[in-house]
């Protein structure tokens, strides 16, 4: 294989892991890893490393021609609780770095992009069983709107220009080997740690609060092959639904209670449990199984037991 891909964002939750998989199926020295900071060391030395402000396109160009770049994948981006806090930041960061990849692909110097959505592009008037791929939409968060003007981007771009932009909405993103941070599905990350670390939880959302969540390597594999499928294949130019599993707060509870008995939750729901409320309760991806074969593997059951083996020897 003689593509040399770059991970913009590779020291966040997503970042680390597709950059380990890619490492892996591609050789390492073919897999570009950047981020605006350093991050895991065993990240960085894994193979090239880059300090990169995507928001900079100079910078950006100069890295995409150095290492004679085909495919980015953009996975930089501020999510749904702290961008509440930092609006404009926010904004600016989700979009500039879309546009700066969108128009290196209009001007021909890279071939193919990876952009992530999210769930949050849809908002408090949208279906919230089974979410259907096109719906009412109508996001009521800063990050939500980021993401759904950016699917609009992304469409117009390939439309206009021909760039090929391939997109998923990932739900809430459960791992073991990086911290998710600033996004309201968080809690059922942090929830794993508490349970082993100190046999207690207190949840920012309330108990009944049902969101769509999908396990790490359901994610990763979901993104390559999305990547992978022949152009002509890829028939949503926004974003592709993406679902594996839903559940509320008591029910991840109960599921740690299958394997730690003594553990307990209680709530304490904060500004988060209203972005969650806006948020679906289950999504239909029908049309990622159509196109381009999609399945989940994890349902909760697996994601306990896998978070809590792996995490157990870490924390
Ligand atoms: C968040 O909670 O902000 C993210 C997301 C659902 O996109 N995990």
């Amino acid at each position: 294989m003689s593509k040399y891909i770059l991970i913009i964002g590779a020291c966040g939750q997503i970042g680390t892991e597709l950059t380990y998989t890619l490492r892996e199926k591609y050789g390492s020295e073919h897999i570009i890893a950047s981020d605006i900071r350093e991050g895991n060391e065993d990240l960085m030395q894994s193979g090239p490393f880059e300090i990169l402000d995507a928001t900079n396109y100079d910078a950006l160009e100069e890295v995409i021609a150095y290492y004679d770049i085909s495919e980015v994948y953009l996975m930089a981006a501020m999510l749904s609780a702290t961008a509440e806090k930092f609006p404009m930041r926010a904004w600016n960061l989700n979009m500039n770095t879309l546009f700066n990849v969108l128009n290196l692909a209009k001007e021909k110097k890279i071939t193919k992009i990876f952009w992530p959505s999210s769930i949050a592009v849809f908002g408090p008037n949208t279906p919230k069983d089974n979410t259907p791929q096109n719906t009412i939409m109508e996001p009521s968060t800063v990050y939500g709107i980021s993401k759904q003007s950016g699917e609009r981007w992304c469409e117009y771009y390939f439309k206009k220009f021909g760039v090929d932009v391939r997109s998923i909405r990932y739900p809430g993103l459960i791992s073991w080997k990086t911290m998710p941070g600033g996004g309201t599905t968080d809690y059922a990350v942090e929830i794993y740690h508490k349970a082993l670390t100190q046999g207690t939880y207190t949840c920012f959302l309330e108990e009944n609060t049902k969101l769509p969540m999908m396990f790490m390597d359901d994610a990763i594999r979901a993104t390559l092959q999305i990547m992978e499928t022949p152009e002509n294949e890829i028939k949503e130019r926004s974003s592709y639904n993406l679902g594996a599993m839903s559940f509320t707060p008591k029910e991840i509870a109960a599921s740690i209670q299958a394997i730690i008995p003594d553990f307990t939750i209680d709530y304490a729901p904060d500004f988060r449990q209203q972005i969650a409320n806006s948020w679906p309760s289950s999504i239909d991806d029908s049309n990622a199984q159509k196109d381009w074969n999609w399945k989940a593997e994890f349902d909760l059951e697996k994601t306990t037991k896998t978070m809590l083996e792996n995490l157990k020897n870490r924390v």
